[in-house]
């Protein structure tokens, strides 16, 4: 993560996932390329759902976003700075961020900046030398251009913390409504949240954005800087961290006290003792543990798992649509009773009893029994009965005298419903 945290080989590797919802988009998958494949009605239809399923499987590969937000001037991007010990975000006194500016991976040092009207296409890509470079660019397109420009991104090469993690600078959210609608966004989208407070604590505005994405986000760490307490005495800090915590715990992750200021300018001049003062490493080691150790299970949690709820139920419904269709139609009934199964045999839908539509010796033609019913002696029928090999079955048998009983209609003759028997003996 900086230069004094050497590379994690954790952020080298892809990600796994384990999550069952994974596990059955995979099998939704192979399902939806068989049924476009065979089926040319639902080609596209299947193909729409399987690019869905693929966008959301390539979601989990994509950068964690970690957005930094809170009010003007809180130090929301001296702390970034400090979290990746260097000094590309413009800060200052005067409003210092006017864009939403990035912090990305990527192969080369270049400033992609995104213009919402297009002017240079929607993306221009402009490179620069070392961090001070970079800054100095940025400051400059803030100060005349920011009402055209969306967004800059950084890209900084040889940063394998930066392909995991996408750190997210944002103007502050009480300044003009442009500015706050741009932030505002960006903490919509955050997979986790970094406010960052004014050493007062956490003001109204504060406290309704934080509960407003906790609230929407139960599942996303949410971790409150309280800046700038070198100006605070001991016991004022004290005061200050009690309340803050007492006001925003049960929302949020972890409230923690910082000087940002004494951490960039511990860093840059090698200072310990002001690092210290700081409070820099406790949460730099409690955001390491809590929120970047915790990358895969955070991510597959909050992204995918929210997301390929309502995918999954639609999944469900087509494949179950599908399957409908592809039942065969169910057999017409017989007056109202025996289902014609087609090959000389009905189903008895009261008893659930297959039957031969035609008496031993005759045979099924399509429509009737045809030829001579054959007279047997008791055994020699049971016998007859399991070697008949009639409709392709082999597992005839005799029905019990209970069984023959549920066929009789008395007061008829036949005495057996003739359009299910037709040319039925009589007896
Ligand atoms: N005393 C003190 N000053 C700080 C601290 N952190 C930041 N500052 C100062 O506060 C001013 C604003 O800092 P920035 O990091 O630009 O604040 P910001 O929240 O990014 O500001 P905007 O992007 O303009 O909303 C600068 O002059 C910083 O030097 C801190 O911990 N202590
Ligand atoms: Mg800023």
């Amino acid at each position: 993560m900086t230069t004094d945290h050497q590379i994690d080989p954790r952020f080298r590797t892809k990600p796994h996932g384990n999550y069952i919802d994974i596990n059955q988009l995979y099998c939704y998958r192979e399902q939806l390329g068989i049924i476009r494949d065979a089926d040319s009605k639902r080609a596209k239809a299947c193909q729409d759902l399987l690019n869905r399923i693929d966008a959301l499987l390539n979601d989990l590969d994509n950068p964690m976003r970690v957005v930094v937000a809170g009010g003007f001037n809180a130090g929301k991007s001296t702390f970034l700075n400090a979290l990746v010990n260097q000094r590309i975000m413009p800060v200052g006194a005067v409003r210092s961020t006017c864009t939403v500016n990035v912090l990305q991976g990527g192969k080369q040092r270049e400033l992609i900046i995104q213009w919402r009207n297009g002017r240079h296409g929607r993306h221009e890509y402009r490179s620069y030398q070392n961090d001070a470079d970079a800054q100095q660019q940025i400051d400059a397109l803030m100060k005349t251009e920011h009402h055209s420009i969306a967004q800059i991104a950084v890209c900084c090469p040889n940063q394998p913390f930066l392909e995991r993690f996408t750190l997210i600078d944002t103007p502050g959210l009480d300044h003009n409504a442009q500015d706050s609608a741009a932030s505002a966004a960006e903490v919509q989208r955050a997979d986790a949240l970094i406010w960052v407070l004014h050493n007062k604590g956490a003001e109204k505005l504060d406290y309704e954005q934080i509960v407003q994405f906790c609230t929407a986000n139960p599942d996303s760490p949410v971790i409150v800087i309280l800046n700038q307490v070198d100006a605070l005495e001991e016991d004022e800090l004290h005061d200050a961290l009690t309340a803050t915590q007492n006001k925003l715990n049960a929302h949020v992750t972890a409230v923690l006290p910082l000087s940002a200021k004494l951490a960039s300018e511990g860093q840059a001049k090698k200072d310990h003792t002001k690092l210290d003062a700081s409070h820099f490493y406790d949460l730099r080691n409690y955001l390491q543990h809590h929120l970047f150790d915790q990358y895969r299970t955070l991510q597959e949690k909050i992204r995918f798992q929210r997301r390929s709820q309502p995918l999954i139920a639609e999944l469900q419904r087509f494949i179950k649509e599908v399957t409908a269709q592809q039942q065969p139609a169910a057999p017409p009934l017989i007056n109202s009773r025996y289902a014609d199964l087609g090959d000389g045999t009905v189903l008895d839908t009261f008893t659930n009893l297959q039957w031969m539509r035609c008496a031993l010796g005759q045979t099924w033609d399509g429509k009737n029994c045809v030829s001579e019913a054959k007279k047997f002696k008791l055994n020699d029928a049971k016998k007859a009965a399991s070697k008949s090999n009639y409709s392709g079955c082999s597992d005839w048998r005799l029905p019990t005298i209970y069984e023959l009983k549920t066929l009789v209609i008395n007061g008829k003759n036949p005495t057996i419903n003739k359009r299910a028997f037709p040319n039925t003996p009589s007896s």
